[in-house]
């Protein structure tokens, strides 16, 4: 904001809107006048952030009008990479578009469209919808690494995932890999209040975070190793006694079972797996299971280690049931889908994919659980009982690595096509050798974006996207939560920006979908969508000037009356639907995807063990390396060692180091610190550097600094389950860069 803005000039109109640059939107008041946004400040009666607003949040006014977004529709004029663009209308660009894609469909099927999304960051029920009108199920985001595969697992177990946690009344909170410290700040605030009332705090992560820093007990496992800890835990709280005899008497099936299968996992057993000592894994099992009730909170290590995830997240899920910490207050909630506005899912017009291209989906036939087949046996279910089903988007996707080889190799079945919006591949999935291959050889890639990131420099045609400011959001945990939260646009969009559902839905008019997006613009999907509600309102906006959110009133002990969301209508400690998709009802040990106990001559070689960070301050993922504002707080990317690791290797506390995994090698800087194991380093994701140019073959060195050239999607360190590839727990080595700066 200018200092000369006088906020109490009668001209100003203030908006309600939202900051997307991480999904805690947070809510944020907007001062406009003339179409102009003179100022942007944290909005005090939103209840995610009452009126905060972190270093990102702040710099939305920057980001509206950066000079280096895009504002215009681009079309290749030289080679692909080269950075030669030819600036074109957006009706030339969508009909050429529709055009091409026709064309794609026509000779090779539908089939050969795919579609990579990230995070969560925009309508992407809008990207499914078309997706499933065109007739190709091969969608897909990275957030198999987020939170997907643990939804899923828990659905299947218990009829839904609690991710609502009622940490108010709380006794106890396990961060389960997840630093809020650094990644979701809102929540941190509130553990460090409720901490003034006695909540216990259990923190299961390799490094000493800043959220460990507040713990009653720190758990630094190897990382990957969790499921031994899982599996440790539920021995003792089974055979100790400290479980709920009740709720497993009254809600679950499969008990005895289970309890006999857990015997073997004693702490001494997981002691060596998982570099802790056994009675601090006894603790911290005793510490969840006596201060009840109690919540485990979802953090994204464990949907990122790979092969051992599934089991992992199926034994956590247990730790719950076992416990009775399901739905009861102060635990974790199985609220089920909204009932009363349109969900996401209700938007996607999934039966409109024919069965026949269903049975196309790409890594469907090795991973079942995010694919048709897992996804519509448990879609099933949840509409009996919950009356709704999980999102698609997301929850039923494409296996990426399998599409990326596909694009590569043209097996089983040729791609030729790729939107990707929404995300930069290049930096976020596993394995970049393999992305950057599949984006430099693929006939077709068109991408929607913000910024021109390496991904999109490998585009055909790049379209500049509306952010928050310029669009109305709907804000809900992947289509999935039970209450809304409604913003409205500030202004409309700068230059030749668009919505991405403009983008969607222009493409669909020009393929014969007219009649199935009567909605001109995203104000008036929203409103269809609340309208269920009732409000006494005659527009999206005057639904977020007047009232703005909606929690329907809060009911535990749901199950009480609807029964859980799986075959047998309980709680089932021995899955039915894991045995039927060809899974083990019961999880059992699965040892880090690259391990030393496994593998001791890999680990001769590459004796460290290596994790990689999303949440550190001030950056998004690859987000937000433009920005000088918050550049300045860090500028260069860290690998954090532990001293004695360090002086072993003769590295120096800022020595630019090299990482090496069997895939490749990046470098980054060294930070000692104690914080670490002597054993494992952890390595900043994300790292790219947009001020050298984002031209072939550097791509703002895309290559150079960012952990996932080091992490591994070959099928046998993906998880069976749901095919998340391994980013943490790998075996690498480190050294140091020769030369002055690591040049
Ligand atoms: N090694 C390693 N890899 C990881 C992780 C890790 O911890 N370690 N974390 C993983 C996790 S949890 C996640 S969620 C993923 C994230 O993966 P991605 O979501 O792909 O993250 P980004 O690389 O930031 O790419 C997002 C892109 O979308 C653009 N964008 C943002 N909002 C919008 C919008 O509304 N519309 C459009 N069209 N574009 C938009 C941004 O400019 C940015 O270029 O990465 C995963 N990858
Ligand atoms: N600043 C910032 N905030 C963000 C994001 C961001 O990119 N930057 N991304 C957003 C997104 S999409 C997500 S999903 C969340 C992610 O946020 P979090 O869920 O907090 O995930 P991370 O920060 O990636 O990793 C959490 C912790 O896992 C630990 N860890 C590493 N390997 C292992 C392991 O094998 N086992 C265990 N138990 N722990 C391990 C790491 O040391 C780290 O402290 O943050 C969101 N918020
Ligand atoms: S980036 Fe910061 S201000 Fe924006 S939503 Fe995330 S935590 Fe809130
Ligand atoms: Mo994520």
């Amino acid at each position: 904001m200018s200092t000369d803005v006088d906020l109490k000039d009668p001209g100003i109109q203030v908006k309600k809107s939202v900051c997307f640059f991480c999904h805690n939107n947070c809510g944020m008041l907007v001062y406009v006048k003339d179409g102009k946004v003179l100022h942007v400040e944290g909005d005090d009666d939103y209840p995610v952030n009452n009126g905060g607003l972190c270093s990102r949040g702040n710099v939305n006014q920057i980001f509206l009008d950066h000079p280096d977004r895009l504002n215009y529709p681009l079309k290749r004029a030289g080679k692909r990479g080269e950075g030669k663009w030819e600036r074109v209308t957006w009706e030339q660009a969508l009909d050429e578009i529709a055009a091409r894609l026709t064309q794609i469909k026509e000779e090779f099927g539908a089939e050969a469209l795919a579609t990579a999304g990230g995070t969560q960051r925009t309508d992407d029920w809008a990207r499914r919808r078309f997706m499933n009108l065109y007739g190709s199920p091969n969608g897909f985001h990275n957030a198999h690494l987020c939170w997907i595969p643990t939804f899923m697992v828990e659905t299947a177990i218990y009829g839904w995932c609690p991710f609502e946690i009622d940490m108010g009344n709380s006794r106890c909170l396990v961060l389960w890999g997840q630093n809020p410290a650094a990644s979701v700040l809102p929540e941190m605030s509130q553990i460090s209040n409720f901490k003034k009332n006695g909540l216990k705090l259990i923190v299961i992560d390799p490094r000493f975070t800043e959220s460990a820093a507040k713990a009653d007990l720190w758990l630094p496992l190897r990382p990957g190793s969790d499921s031994a800890l899982a599996l440790a835990w539920l021995n003792v709280i089974i055979w100790e006694g400290l479980y709920d005899s009740a709720f497993i008497e009254n809600c679950c099936v499969g008990f005895d079972e289970l309890a006999k299968h857990v015997q073997q996992y004693t702490p001494e057993w997981a002691a060596p797996l998982t570099w802790l000592d056994p009675e601090q894994i006894r603790l911290g099992a005793r510490m969840y299971a006596t201060n009840k009730p109690g919540n485990i909170q979802w953090g994204t290590a464990v949907d990122q280690i790979g092969r051992p995830g599934g089991a992992t997240m199926h034994a956590r899920a247990l730790l719950r049931a076992v416990t009775g910490n399901l739905d009861a207050p102060g635990s974790d909630l199985l609220t089920g889908p909204a009932q009363d506005f349109m969900t996401d899912e209700e938007m996607e017009a999934n039966d409109w994919l024919p069965e026949e291209q269903k049975a196309k989906q790409l890594g469907s036939d090795k991973f079942k659980l995010i694919t048709w087949e897992g996804y519509g046996k448990i879609a099933a279910i949840t509409r009996e009982v919950w009356g709704k089903a999980p999102t698609a988007e997301w929850m039923c996707e494409a296996h990426p690595p399998t599409v990326f080889n596909a694009m590569i190799t043209g097996e089983p079945y040729p791609v030729k096509a790729i939107i990707t919006l929404a995300s930069n591949p290049i930096n976020s999935y596993g394995q970049t050798s393999q992305v950057i291959e599949a984006l430099r050889k693929v006939d077709f890639h068109v991408s929607v974006e913000y910024w021109m990131t390496p991904t999109a420099a490998l585009a055909d045609y790049v379209l500049p996207t509306a952010c928050t400011l310029e669009r109305p959001t709907i804000t809900s945990t992947y289509g999935c939560s039970d209450f809304l939260l409604a913003s409205q646009r500030a202004i409309p969009p700068m230059y030749e920006r668009r919505t991405d559902y403009d983008f969607w839905r222009g493409l669909a008019l020009r393929m014969g979908q007219d009649e199935m997006w009567p909605w001109e613009n995203l104000e008036e999907a929203n409103y269809y969508r609340i309208y269920p509600l009732g409000y006494p309102v005659s527009s999206y906006d005057e639904f977020v000037e007047n009232y703005r959110f909606h929690f329907p009133e809060r009911e535990y002990y749901k199950y009480g009356r609807l029964g859980f969301a799986t075959p047998s209508r309980r709680v089932e400690l021995v899955s039915s639907t894991l045995a039927e998709l060809g899974y083990p009802s019961m999880p059992s040990y699965v040892g880090p995807a690259e391990n030393e106990i496994d593998d001791p001559e890999l680990a001769e070689k590459y004796p460290l063990v290596m994790t990689s960070v999303g949440g550190f301050m001030p950056y998004h993922h690859s987000e937000h390396f433009q920005i000088k504002e918050l550049r300045f707080l860090r500028h260069a990317p860290r690998v954090e060692i532990n001293p004695e690791t360090a002086a072993k290797l003769g590295i120096q506390q800022g020595d630019w180091v090299w990482v090496e995994t069997r895939r490749g090698r990046i470098k980054q800087q060294a930070e000692l610190t104690q914080a670490i194991h002597p054993r494992v380093v952890t390595t900043e994701r994300g790292w790219w550097y947009p001020e050298r140019g984002v031209v072939e073959p550097d791509l703002g060195g895309c290559l150079e600094s960012n952990p996932n050239v080091l992490t591994s999607v070959a099928d046998e360190h993906c998880d069976p389950l749901s095919g998340t590839w391994a980013n943490r727990g790998l075996l690498c080595r480190v050294y140091k860069v020769d030369g002055k700066d690591g040049q």
